[in-house]
């Protein structure tokens, strides 16, 4: 992956992104930014590498990606003035601004699928991670560009050619700091740009529960919520969706 010191400068003129580093191989972008977070790192460190070794999916799972094949980055951000319990807005401008990079980069229109991940339709794209320590959001993103695991969707295969990531960390990046602090905006678009909403949903809870019923909202905390075939409304704060095409039989 290509970061020269154009690239570096553009972000740092343009973006709280001012320090854009790139390392061939490591462990987890998320692990290494995080500890910088713990050691006091300002907002705007950024990290991509073209491997990891340990990628890091939400709860304990893994993220796989060939060397040099996705765009895998994480960046520190310290949202002042944001309460606990709308942090997940910064997860949500991710997706937006990852939905958009898609979009004007490389002409994909991908899904949002709550909570954040992007889908082309129903083969995953992209995850998105989350992490905090303190004041601090560790964003980690994994996105599938020239190629991805086996039943994921990638975007040169969306397209039939080459888009670059270089391209794609710019256009993720301008759009994260454009949206971060709009937080009303951030919270109506990523309402309208999740597609979980509306649809028949399967959910695998954490306790080993499953969920089936109808989305029919994602509130102010940004739980999503789901109409469970009993009538009651279910608020979930995490949790594993599937979209389902048809009437689930049970
Ligand atoms: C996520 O987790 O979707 C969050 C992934 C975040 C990865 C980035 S890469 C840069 C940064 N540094 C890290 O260490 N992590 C972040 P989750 O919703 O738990 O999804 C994980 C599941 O997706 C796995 O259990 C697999 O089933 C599947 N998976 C793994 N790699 C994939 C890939 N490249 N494309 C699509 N699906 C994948």
């Amino acid at each position: 992956m290509i970061l020269d010191e154009r690239v570096r400068a553009d972000l740092a003129g343009a973006t709280r992104f001012g320090d854009v580093r790139f390392m061939q191989v490591v462990d987890s972008t998320n692990r290494v930014v995080l500890d910088s977070a713990r050691a006091g790192e300002p907002e705007g460190l950024v990290l991509a590498t073209d491997l990891q070794t340990a990628g890091r999916g939400r709860l304990d799972r893994t993220w796989e990606a060939a060397a040099g094949t996705s765009l895998l980055v994480s960046v520190l951000l310290r949202p002042a003035g944001l309460a606990p319990g709308s942090w997940y807005l910064v997860t949500a401008a991710s997706a937006l601004a990852a939905r958009d990079a898609c979009e004007n980069v490389a002409g994909v229109t991908a899904e949002i699928k709550w909570p954040n991940d992007l889908l082309i339709g129903e083969r995953k794209l992209a995850g998105i991670l989350a992490e905090i320590s303190g004041g601090a959001v560790v964003v980690g993103m994994g996105l599938n560009v020239h190629s991805g695991p086996p039943g994921a969707a990638y975007l040169d295969e969306a397209t039939g050619r080459r888009t670059s990531r270089t391209a794609l960390l710019v256009a993720w990046l301008n759009g994260l700091d454009r949206l971060m602090g709009d937080w009303d905006a951030v919270r109506e678009r990523y309402r309208a740009a999740c597609t979980t909403v509306g649809r028949r949903v399967r959910v695998e809870q954490l306790d080993g529960g499953r969920l089936l019923g109808r989305a029919e909202g994602i509130d102010d905390d940004g739980r999503l919520l789901v109409r469970g075939p009993d009538g009651v409304l279910n608020l979930l704060s995490v949790g594993d969706v599937t979209h389902l095409r048809t009437e689930p039989s049970g």
